[in-house]
């Protein structure tokens, strides 16, 4: 322990002479130290609902001609600019995706794609030589020579080839200038092979500074449609009435900047790194609660949660004589990148980091005037603080009173919406186990760093499937928290979770042998099974995965659709990634090779 120390320190010496030699110093805007009080009292001084709610600059993945869909080729910026996040907060410094300065927002444009109508974006990083947050280099990081932000930029949800997935080591600095070792292509191809439904997005994926780079707004919303496959569905359509909602958490300094503190939670360890991000303020599609006016008919709301940690557990509540609440249901119809077979109503949706549901909202069912979409998450999630009446807000909705006429609204939620590849665990190649431990200062009981299977990102890849095969993962949380689980590639279904029994003895057995198998999880996975809830019974790419359960998950390496293999070599260099979304548990480093073989 002690020799670890010293070889530790030994270590920040040499990246401090490293970062001083480069000018690339850790560190952001806004002042050097700040309380949690004043932040908090810098998102209370922000008026609620004031700000209408911004829709993002719609581009299109394809073009148009002699009247057909064909292929493009779009070019997106990540740049440095200013963003009013709210009425009365000074302007904003983030780092943001745009087809050029002028038009860049936080969160980026919305790419609307076409299935099966390929898609190749130049991802352009304009970014300057220091960055606006702090970042921490004991964590493993992309550190370039020359200063400069490095970036990488991942399709959540995609199915695409490993040279276009945004690899932790494919990451590049402004102009392309420096590159990662993964680095292959500066444009990335996107065959939109995968379903409909639902919304991917886009965010940055660098080795070590994801959680910097998506604080900073470098984000957005992707979505894939099939007109003739979604038309008959009769879902409320058209830019007014289908809506991305794009949920981030943040803190803001008085004078507008993006607060992320500067010091760990354990600094003799990582000086910046802390396990969990938390903002104060709620902001959706970059305002803090924001206001929609909307019409007394229904309307598709895709909720992506681009917060770094915080889970959001979310309701719909009105109350049309000031005192009594009622909960107007939530119809979901899709989470992550599928539909659901049938739509399933709920008055609660539990959103993770990164996941997406799929919710149309019937505002006719809303006797009074407003509503108001509130969260009940505690954060951490499940087990830490409720929240407050600033993060237990989330945005408003004010109802037109005109009724609208049946004949304004075509629209409906149908019995039945799209059906998938089934489930299948019996077809599944072969299972694995992987388990997801949290290292702890023995002094303090602080985290020092989080690793799946107790390996690192560097270490060979274990997890080698091959292209069009199932296999079952069974997912063992040994952590305090909910980790949502994310693979780059495949679509994947939790199909139960399974409380373990004796965590304890379990636990120190996997602490000495790291080895499910020899620590004979069968005789442990014995406790309560908890079903997975209805409406995340489609295929996902993020699952959450809670603590002291072992959950099983069935991955399929196929398109869902047809059942068929990739339409592209899946197993080239430089493969793909699984890790937990939590952003700062990712860059620390809960995140593993996913190498597909032949
Ligand atoms: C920043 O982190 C340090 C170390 O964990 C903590 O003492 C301090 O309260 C944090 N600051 C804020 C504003 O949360
Ligand atoms: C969401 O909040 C509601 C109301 O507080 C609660 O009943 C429900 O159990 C919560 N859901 C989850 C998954 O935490
Ligand atoms: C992991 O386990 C901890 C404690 O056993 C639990 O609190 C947490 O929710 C679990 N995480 C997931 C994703 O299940
Ligand atoms: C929102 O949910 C939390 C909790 O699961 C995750 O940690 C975040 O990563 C997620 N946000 C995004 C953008 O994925
Ligand atoms: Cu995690």
């Amino acid at each position: 322990m002690v020799a670890a120390r010293a070889q530790l320190a030994a270590l920040l010496l040499l990246v401090a002479a490293v970062c001083s030699a480069t000018g690339f110093r850790p560190g952001g805007g806004g002042p050097p130290s700040v309380t949690e009080d004043t932040l908090e009292k810098v998102a209370a001084s922000l008026e609620m609902y004031v700000d209408a709610l911004p829709q993002m600059p719609k581009v299109l993945g394809y073009s148009i001609k002699h009247g057909r869909p064909t292929p493009t080729h779009l070019t997106i910026g990540m740049y440095q600019k200013k963003w009013k996040f709210h009425r009365d907060l000074p302007p904003t410094t983030v780092f943001v995706f745009g087809t050029s300065v002028e038009s860049a927002t936080f969160p980026g444009p919305t790419i609307e794609a076409l299935q099966g109508v390929p898609l190749q974006v130049t991802w352009d990083n304009h970014l300057p030589d220091r960055h606006i947050l702090p970042w921490d280099p004991t964590v493993p990081t992309a550190i370039p020579r020359g200063g400069g932000v490095p970036t990488a930029v991942h399709l959540h949800g995609g199915v695409h080839p490993p040279q276009s997935d945004g690899h932790a080591y494919a990451w590049f600095t402004a102009g392309f200038r420096e590159r990662g070792p993964a680095w292959t292509t500066p444009t990335y191809a996107y065959p939109n092979v995968q379903s409909p439904g639902g919304a991917l997005w886009y965010h940055d994926h660098a080795l070590g500074l994801t959680r910097a780079n998506l604080l900073a707004g470098l984000l957005g919303a992707y979505v894939v449609r099939n007109p003739a496959a979604e038309a008959p569905l009769g879902l409320p359509r058209g830019d007014a009435f289908d809506r991305v909602l794009v949920l981030a958490d943040r803190s803001f300094y008085a004078d507008g900047s993006l607060y992320m503190n500067r010091t760990g939670d354990n600094p003799g360890v990582h000086p910046q790194w802390q396990p969990e991000y938390f903002g104060e303020a709620v902001t959706v599609n970059g305002k803090a609660w924001p206001f929609l006016r909307v019409a007394r008919r229904r309307y598709r709301f895709r909720v992506i949660n681009a917060s770094n940690a915080r889970f959001f557990n979310l309701s719909l509540s009105a109350s049309s004589d000031g005192l009594s609440l009622s909960l107007i249901p939530l119809h979901v119809v899709g989470s992550d990148t599928s539909y659901l077979p049938r739509p399933v109503a709920v008055t609660h949706l539990l959103v993770a980091a990164a996941e997406a549901f799929d919710v149309v909202v019937d505002f006719s069912e809303c006797a009074a005037p407003e509503a108001e979409l509130v969260n009940t998450a505690p954060y951490p999630y499940p087990d830490g603080d409720a929240p407050n009446h600033l993060n237990g807000k989330v945005m408003k909705f004010v109802v037109e009173p005109a009724r609208v006429r049946d004949d304004d609204d075509d629209s409906r939620v149908p019995a039945r919406l799209l059906d998938y590849v089934k489930v299948a665990e019996e077809d599944a190649a072969r299972r694995r186990y992987i388990v997801l431990y949290e290292y702890e200062d023995e002094a303090t009981g602080d985290p020092t760093h989080l690793y799946i299977n107790g390996k690192r990102l560097e270490d060979p890849a274990t997890e080698t499937p091959r292209p069009g095969s199932t296999e079952v993962w069974e997912v063992i949380n040994l952590t305090q928290d909910n980790h949502p689980l994310h693979l780059h590639l495949a679509t994947f279904q939790a199909v139960r979770a399974r409380e373990l029994d004796g965590l304890e003895e379990f636990k120190h057995c996997m602490e000495r042998l790291n080895d499910a198998v020899r620590c004979d999880v069968g005789r442990h996975a014995v406790g309560e099974e908890v079903a997975v809830p209805e409406h995340e019974r489609t295929w996902k790419n993020v699952v959450k995965i809670a603590p002291g359960f072992m959950t099983t998950v069935v991955v399929k390496f196929l398109m869902v659709d047809t059942g068929r293999s990739y339409p592209f070599d899946a197993t080239a260099e430089p493969g793909y990634v699984y890790h937990c979304h939590i952003l700062d548990h990712e860059d620390n480093a809960m995140i593993r090779p996913l190498k597909l073989i032949k």
